[in-house]
């Protein structure tokens, strides 16, 4: 029996998928037909004890002590695993999510093994600093420097990209020899769980790798941060959540790193290349129903092709098709929860009484019996909004985007930048002067220019303002996961 045919879901600790008795269930609802999938089990702050516990106990035996080559040989073994079991991770993201096979194939499963071999390669080439010195004596000192794991790290994650954003914490994690303690969304707990099979089987000694699952405030998650032995918490999700975490962690004076929210902008100029920038748009606003931290939510594009623009966008949105994640027609999922739904169709709502062009969707689509129970939603583009309305200055994380047309680069510049969000921008031009002047100017952890979602798993990831604190990536993600520690030895 794997874990996943389970009911209810289990918690994996000390290398073991536990139910333990008369804890409360909840449960879990397929996003593409409103049915109930499997219920899951909710950790209690005793069962929040036990996952820290034998995490903790868990640095102290083999695995933080290993050295760096043979931790990487078990990470790349993970990413096999992974790979091999590529089929029950897709059922199992797709289960959770209704996301499209075509999305979750090439992109969640892909990168949750890609996580742990760029890790496991990096970890092996890290390098520790050294400073030979003259001491008052006329002596010798040697200063080196050695990286430590951190402690027991809570990783607090999202439902949009739930395999591919846990395991881009959780592989750095275990690269740096630290005990994570992973606790999903409520939304999206399956791959997670299903994660700990891989783990075992590719030796990962018992407790380095433990799951807890339930809720945030109340529940597992705020007890999972606020927990004594825990040295840091990475967390990706709303920026009201960060803010929440920080305050709990802030009495024992935690590391964090937090990706959060962003209201992403995307600009396209006169001189792009007009279809380049129709389907990157169309991607970048679309993609993953526009449940993607980094998605355009607003864009602005320059007059001379603003109205040609909006319609070939409007075309291509139109003609996204839901459906079956498992058809090969499918191109647009739906959204994760019905109270998503309400949330994304109250911005719906707003923008109509705020009195915006609804160039298209803006509504519910009809779908075919056995589906019109799931919380599908139509992509919706508008025009005509003022830049300080709520529906351009909130993130909406739904498929809809706003455009307004602009003059001069400053003037797009500062509409742009106008957020309290930061977290990436695109620009579509050809003019290469241009691209690196006005990226320059971007208040924003990334800057796209002519693509979008293309990832280097090397270079620095996170979020400028509100949208996050620290950045993880390549060696970003190993100072946050080691300690550092520096030796003077007098020779
Ligand atoms: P969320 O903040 O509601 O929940 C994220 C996780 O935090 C969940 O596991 C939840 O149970 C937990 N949580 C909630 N309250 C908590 C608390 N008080 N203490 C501890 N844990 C708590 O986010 P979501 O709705 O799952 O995800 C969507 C949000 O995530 C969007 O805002 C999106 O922009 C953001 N996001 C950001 C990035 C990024 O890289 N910057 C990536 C993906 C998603
Ligand atoms: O690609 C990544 O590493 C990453 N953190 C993506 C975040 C996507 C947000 O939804």
């Amino acid at each position: 029996m794997t874990t996943l045919t389970r009911d209810p879901l289990p918690f994996f600790i000390n290398g073991e998928h536990l139910a333990p008795a008369g804890r409360p269930t909840y449960p879990n609802i397929n996003p593409i037909d409103g049915s109930l999938s499997f219920d899951v089990l909710e950790a209690s702050a005793d069962d929040i004890d036990h996952a820290v516990a034998a995490a903790r106990s868990a640095l102290n035996g083999e695995w933080s002590r290993l050295d760096s080559d043979n931790r990487a040989r078990v990470l790349h073994r993970v990413a096999d695993l992974i790979d091999s079991r590529r089929e029950e991770f897709l059922r199992a993201e797709i289960t959770d999510t209704g996301k499209p096979a075509s999305l979750a194939g090439h992109i969640d499963i892909p990168r949750g093994a890609a996580n742990f071999r760029v890790f496991a390669d990096l970890v092996k080439n890290l390098s520790e600093e050294s400073f030979r010195m003259q001491t008052p004596d006329g002596g010798e000192a040697i200063n080196y420097t050695v990286r430590k794991p951190k402690g027991v790290v809570a990783v607090i994650c999202p439902w949009n990209l739930p395999l591919l954003l846990m395991t881009w914490k959780v592989a750095p994690a275990l690269a740096c020899g630290n005990a994570v303690v992973v606790k999903p969304s409520e939304e999206t707990p399956a791959t997670a769980t299903l994660l700990g099979e891989v783990m075992n089987e590719a030796g990962i000694p018992a407790g380095v790798y433990n799951v807890v699952h339930g809720f945030g405030p109340g529940s597992a998650g705020e007890h999972l941060s606020q927990h004594p032995d825990i040295a840091a918490v990475t967390f990706t999700g709303e920026t009201s959540t960060g803010a929440a975490i920080m305050k709990c962690v802030a009495d024992d004076i935690k590391d964090v790193s937090f990706e959060l929210g962003g209201k992403n902008p995307g600009i396209v100029f006169a001189d792009a290349d007009f279809d380049q920038a129709v389907e990157g748009t169309l991607r970048s606003a679309f993609a993953n129903c526009g449940q993607v931290c980094l998605s355009t939510e607003r864009l602005y594009v320059e007059r001379p092709v603003f109205e040609r623009f909006t319609e070939s966008l409007v075309a291509r949105a139109e003609r996204l098709i839901p459906g079956d994640p498992y058809s090969e027609d499918t191109t647009i999922g739906p959204l994760i929860s019905n109270s998503h739904r309400d949330k994304v169709l109250g911005y719906y709502q707003q923008a109509r009484d705020l009195g915006a062009r609804v160039m298209a969707g803006g509504g519910t689509p009809e779908m075919p019996n056995g589906l019109d129970g799931g919380w599908w939603i139509e992509p919706t583009i508008w025009t005509g909004l003022e830049e300080t309305s709520s529906v351009v200055r909130d993130e909406i994380f739904g498929p809809c985007c706003h455009i307004s047309p602009f003059d001069e680069i400053d003037e797009v510049v500062m509409m742009a930048n106008d957020t309290e969000y930061g977290l990436a921008s695109t620009l579509w031009t050809q003019n290469v002067r241009k691209a690196n002047l006005v990226a320059a100017r971007m208040e924003s952890g990334i800057t796209w220019v002519n693509c979008w979602f293309l990832r280097d798993l090397r270079t620095p990831f996170g979020g400028a303002k509100k949208s996050g604190i620290g950045r993880e990536g390549g060696e970003y993600s190993m100072e946050f996961y080691t300690e550092l520690q520096n030796i003077c030895l007098k020779v």
